[in-house]
Formats: C-alpha cells, sequence, structure tokens
C-alpha cells in the first residue's frame, strides 16, 4: 500500500481532471454549433486516403483505452488486482472498452471513418485511459466496507443498466443495415422508441453510473465530457431525422425520454 501512494501524484491527476472537464466544455461549444464530422455529419467525403473503415478505425481508435490501464496494471510492481480500485477498473472500465474495442469494432456497418477523427480519438482514448488507469492503481483508497457501500451498488447498478441500453442500441443500429449498405433509416425499437439518441443516452447513464460507484474526480470528469460530447451528437442526430424523414415519430425527443 505505502508503494501504491508513494507513486500518486494528487496534483497530476487534478490537473489532468479538470483538463479533460474543460475539453468537454470546449467540445460542447464546438458541438452545438456543429456536430463532429463523422458518421451521418460528414459533409464531404473527403480525400480516399483519409479515410479508414470503420471496423479499423473503432478498433485502433479506442483500442488505448484498453490497453494503457491494462498495461498499468500488468506494470504494475507487484502486480496485484485485490485493491477495490483495480478491481472496478478492471471490472467496469476495462469491460466496456474490451467490448467497445474487440466486439462493437468487428460488428460495426457505418461507413468509412475520416483519418484525422481516428487521430484524435486515439490520442484521446491514450489521454483518458492513463487518467482513469493511473488514478484507480495508484491513488484510489476505498474503506473496507465500500462494495456494501450505497455508492457503489447504486453506481454499478447504474453502469449495468445504461451498458445494457448502450449495447442493446447499437445492435439495433447496426440491424438496419445489410452488409454494404450506406443508408440511413428510422431506428426502431427498445429505447429507440422514446428517444433518437439511444445508444448514447445509455453511454451516459453508464459512466456517471461509474462516476458513482468509484466515487472519483477523474471518473466525473470523464462522464461530464461523454455527456458533453455525445449529448451534442444526440440532438444533431434527432434534428437529422426530423429533417429527413417526414414520417419521423413526432413525439420522440433527442436525449432524454419524454423531457428533451
Ligand atoms: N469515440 C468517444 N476535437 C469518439 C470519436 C470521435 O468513443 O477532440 C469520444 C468515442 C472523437 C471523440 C471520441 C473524442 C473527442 C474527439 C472526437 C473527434 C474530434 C474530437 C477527438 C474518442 C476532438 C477537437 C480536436 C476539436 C477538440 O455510417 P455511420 O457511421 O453513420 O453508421 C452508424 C450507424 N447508424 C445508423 N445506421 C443506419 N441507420 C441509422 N439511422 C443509423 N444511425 C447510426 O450506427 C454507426 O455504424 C453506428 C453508430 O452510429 P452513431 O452515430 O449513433 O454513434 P457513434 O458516434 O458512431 O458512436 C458509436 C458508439 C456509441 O455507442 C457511443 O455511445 C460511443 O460509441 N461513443 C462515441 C463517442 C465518444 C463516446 C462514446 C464517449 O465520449 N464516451
Amino acid at each position: 500500500m505505502s508503494f501504491c501512494v508513494s507513486l500518486c501524484s494528487p496534483s497530476l491527476v487534478l490537473a489532468l481532471s479538470s483538463l479533460l472537464g474543460a475539453l468537454g466544455f470546449l467540445l460542447l461549444c464546438l458541438n452545438l454549433r456543429a456536430p463532429a464530422r463523422y458518421g451521418k455529419h460528414q459533409e464531404k467525403p473527403g480525400k480516399p486516403w483519409a479515410r479508414v473503415p470503420a471496423r479499423c478505425a473503432w478498433f485502433l481508435q479506442e483500442l488505448p483505452s484498453f490497453l494503457v490501464p491494462a498495461l498499468l496494471l500488468a506494470l504494475r510492481s507487484p502486480p496485484r488486482l485485490e485493491p477495490p480500485g483495480c478491481r472496478l477498473l478492471c471490472g467496469m472500465f476495462c469491460g466496456h472498452y474490451f467490448h467497445r474495442t474487440f466486439i462493437y469494432s468487428f460488428f460495426t456497418r457505418g461507413r468509412t471513418f475520416p483519418l484525422q477523427i481516428l487521430l484524435f480519438g486515439m490520442l484521446f482514448c491514450i489521454y483518458n485511459g492513463f487518467l482513469q488507469g493511473y488514478y484507480m492503481i495508484y491513488c484510489a483508497q476505498y474503506p473496507k466496507d465500500w462494495f456494501s457501500d450505497f455508492r457503489f451498488t447504486s453506481g454499478v447498478l447504474l453502469f449495468l443498466f445504461g451498458m445494457g441500453i448502450n449495447i442493446h442500441s447499437d445492435i439495433l443500429l447496426r440491424q438496419l443495415r445489410k452488409p454494404g449498405d450506406y443508408t440511413y433509416k428510422i431506428p426502431q425499437g427498445g429505447l429507440f422508441t422514446y428517444v433518437s439518441g439511444a445508444n448514447f443516452f445509455g453511454e451516459i447513464v453508464e459512466w456517471f453510473g461509474y462516476a458513482i460507484a468509484t466515487w472519483s474526480i477523474p471518473a466525473f470528469a470523464f462522464a461530464l465530457f461523454t455527456l458533453c460530447f455525445i449529448g451534442p451528437r444526440a440532438y444533431h442526430h434527432h434534428r437529422y431525422y426530423l429533417r429527413m424523414f417526414t414520417d419521423y415519430p413526432k413525439s420522440r425527443k433527442a436525449l432524454i425520454p419524454f423531457i428533451f
């Protein structure tokens, strides 16, 4: 434990978390005006060499979010998984990114992805993977009864609930297309009955669940970042559908069922 504590730099954690929050705020301002240019919001296809097949792009982009914390865990000396921080990191954060990197990426039927956004996305995932991993492995300290604390249990439930919605909604989107089809259709079923950004709603709930379960500043900063980045994306998806489909369900909201 003393080794673990001596490697922790609270000022580094605070600085990196503040920067993550600030990036979220910057993206909120930028994305409220115009959505990030990938998927249905790409204006021009761009040069063929500057585009990457979706499967490859999502794999490369998301891999560091899994690999960086996993490497930090493996390099920890002595390597131990018992501390609550390491178990939470493995079970929740790495679990999510294992699915996103090795399962979601291999099944996506998305359009080609802009190289520039892929590179920014990878940088982001290295940064966030390092911050979350470093904090949970070297800084986080929990009381012995943390696993029966209300914050832990409610956070884990919220995380699983959000993850379920996110994965189910991404599957519903994928089923809208046959292989080789890149057209857009009206999503149906699941939480899409109520909102256009069902997958985004699930992801936001998931990361707020993680933040509550870990009760940590980096995790709250990441949850806030997620809200700031994919919240406006859901709003732009909603406007896109209303523009493209005259028969789009009028009662459907953008992100939060019955509210927004
Ligand atoms: N990747 C998170 N800018 C991001 C990539 C972009 O995981 O710094 C954040 C992530 C990155 C971003 C990442 C970080 C910030 C960056 C940004 C780019 C610039 C920005 C780096 C890392 C940045 C500066 C430098 C200015 C500061 O053809 P298609 O692809 O549209 O097909 C889609 C399909 N689909 C449909 N098919 C048929 N009919 C329809 N109506 C359809 N609608 C959609 O479904 C896709 O194949 C698929 C999903 O599409 P969509 O648009 O619903 O979701 P998408 O945005 O692609 O996200 C996929 C999943 C989803 O579960 C979402 O929750 C999660 O990834 N995600 C996404 C983004 C960020 C994130 C999670 C997070 O912050 N936690």
